[in-house]
């Protein structure tokens, strides 16, 4: 159970992460080379899919994707266990060779805010907490490029099966609270957010995000330090991150010690020209063309998976099971999920299970009972509260963002 006011949780899992930072840098992931084995592997289902399960410290093995930044996707069976992602299974993105921040850099860590503000401020994660009212949201942090390795034709990337995504009870404070404290000034537009990762090369952009500035005052937007109740893990953005809900995890900036308030768009690499998508309703273009004209990604469309039963799962005829599943949207909350077994012809509805929040993911359930032997195509597909849904073909774009197709599962019942 939750016990916010426990003592002895924050210096354990203080204890702990230290631990992980120390081990991590001990074995030389920060160095470059893998001096922890591959215990296992796994196959994603696409050409070249196959990839090493690895254990990372607070992680249980996942897969790795890259080394040098860590990469880890989250095994797609854990999404069986519940809507909650538990922590050491959510998965891992970063982009500088120098993640994550060592355990000696996080030592007094403190926060910037500064740029159009009245008072510039540093807050340390105490001051978080004993200054601001917490708060608490259950919301799907997912990559932008999750999927990646399914889209036709290929695309360059990371090639992701269907785990860089999860689901978490995140708390912290409200950026609208820290930055009203320091009082925004007239003008100020956008807002900047940068945490302690660096490039290895000077010449490469250091990871920068921005916000417009109404959107940094929403009341939403989060400073987080916890994570389903704990600190966060080392590897998620120890010990601050941005929570943006609804929106693509490239904003949720990991590590976050400079929040800049300016008076002017900003045109960093990591706004443009990446993580941009095509300027129309599907995000999408003829496939292998180039779009004309692009705007910065951000909320998520509508998806839905099974997550019962695998691709080739085998079942018995004549035995009525219950067929399990999530889905989530940009935060409007889903309103209905389909469930076909004959490919799409027919559709029945599935039942909704506890609402944690329009941002978290949405359990589902249906009950399945084949009467025939023989091969099944089971497709799942979700509508929100604003009547957005998936396409039946999956839509294309050159930097592999946002696949929502209603996915296929075969089954075979004998
Ligand atoms: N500091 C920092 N924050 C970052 C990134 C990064 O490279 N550095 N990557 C972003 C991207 S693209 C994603 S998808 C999410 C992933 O969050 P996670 O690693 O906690 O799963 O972190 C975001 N925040
Ligand atoms: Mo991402």
């Amino acid at each position: 159970m939750r016990n916010p006011s426990d003592p002895t949780r924050t210096p354990l899992s203080r204890r702990r992460f230290l631990q992980a930072a120390g081990m991590l840098s001990a074995l030389g992931f920060l160095g470059g080379s893998s001096a922890l084995a591959a215990d296992d592997t796994i196959s994603l289902p696409f050409e070249n899919g196959e990839r090493p399960l690895v254990k990372y410290p607070q992680k249980r093995p996942l897969i790795r994707q890259t080394t040098r930044p860590p990469q880890l996707e989250t095994p797609f069976s854990v999404f069986n266990e519940g809507v909650i992602t538990p922590n050491d299974a959510f998965f891992v993105r970063y982009h500088l060779t120098l993640s994550p921040p060592s355990a000696n850099q996080l030592e007094n860590f403190k926060v910037q805010i500064k740029g159009k503000v009245k008072n510039a401020a540093e807050l340390s994660v105490a001051d978080l907490k004993s200054q601001f009212e917490p708060v608490e949201i259950v919301a799907v942090n997912q990559c932008s490029g999750n999927s990646r390795g399914f889209f036709q034709p290929r695309v360059p990337g990371g090639q992701l099966g269907n785990g860089a995504m999860g689901n978490a009870r995140w708390k912290g404070v409200r950026l609208k609270d820290v930055l009203e404290k320091c009082g925004v000034s007239e003008g100020a537009k956008q807002v900047t957010f940068n945490g302690m990762d660096k490039p290895l090369l000077p010449n490469t952009p250091d990871f920068v995000k921005a916000l417009d500035v109404e959107q940094a005052l929403d009341g939403e937007v989060m400073l987080a330090y916890e994570m389903n109740d704990e600190d966060l893990p080392w590897l998620n953005g120890y010990p601050l991150r941005l929570v943006v809900p609804g929106h693509y995890g490239t904003y949720w900036v990991k590590h976050l010690n400079e929040i800049t308030v300016i008076d002017e768009p900003f045109n960093g690499f990591w706004m443009n020209p990446a993580y941009r998508i095509p300027d129309n309703s599907c995000a999408c273009v003829e496939p292998g063309t180039t779009p004309k004209k692009t705007i910065p990604i951000n909320r998520y469309n509508v998806r839905s998976f099974i997550t019962s039963l695998a691709e080739g799962a085998k079942l018995r005829s004549a035995q009525t099971s219950i067929v399990k599943g999530i889905a989530f949207d940009g935060g409007y909350g889903i309103r209905e999920i389909l469930f076909s077994e004959d490919g799409g012809k027919n559709w029945r509805e599935a039942e909704l299970g506890k609402d944690l929040g329009k941002y978290s993911f949405r359990e589902w359930t249906i009950p399945f009972g084949p009467a025939k032997v023989g091969s099944y195509e089971l497709k799942v597909k979700a509508t929100n509260r604003i009547g957005q849904s998936q396409p039946m073909e999956p839509l294309w774009n050159p930097a592999g963002y946002m696949r929502n197709v209603v996915e296929i599962t075969r089954v075979s019942v004998s």
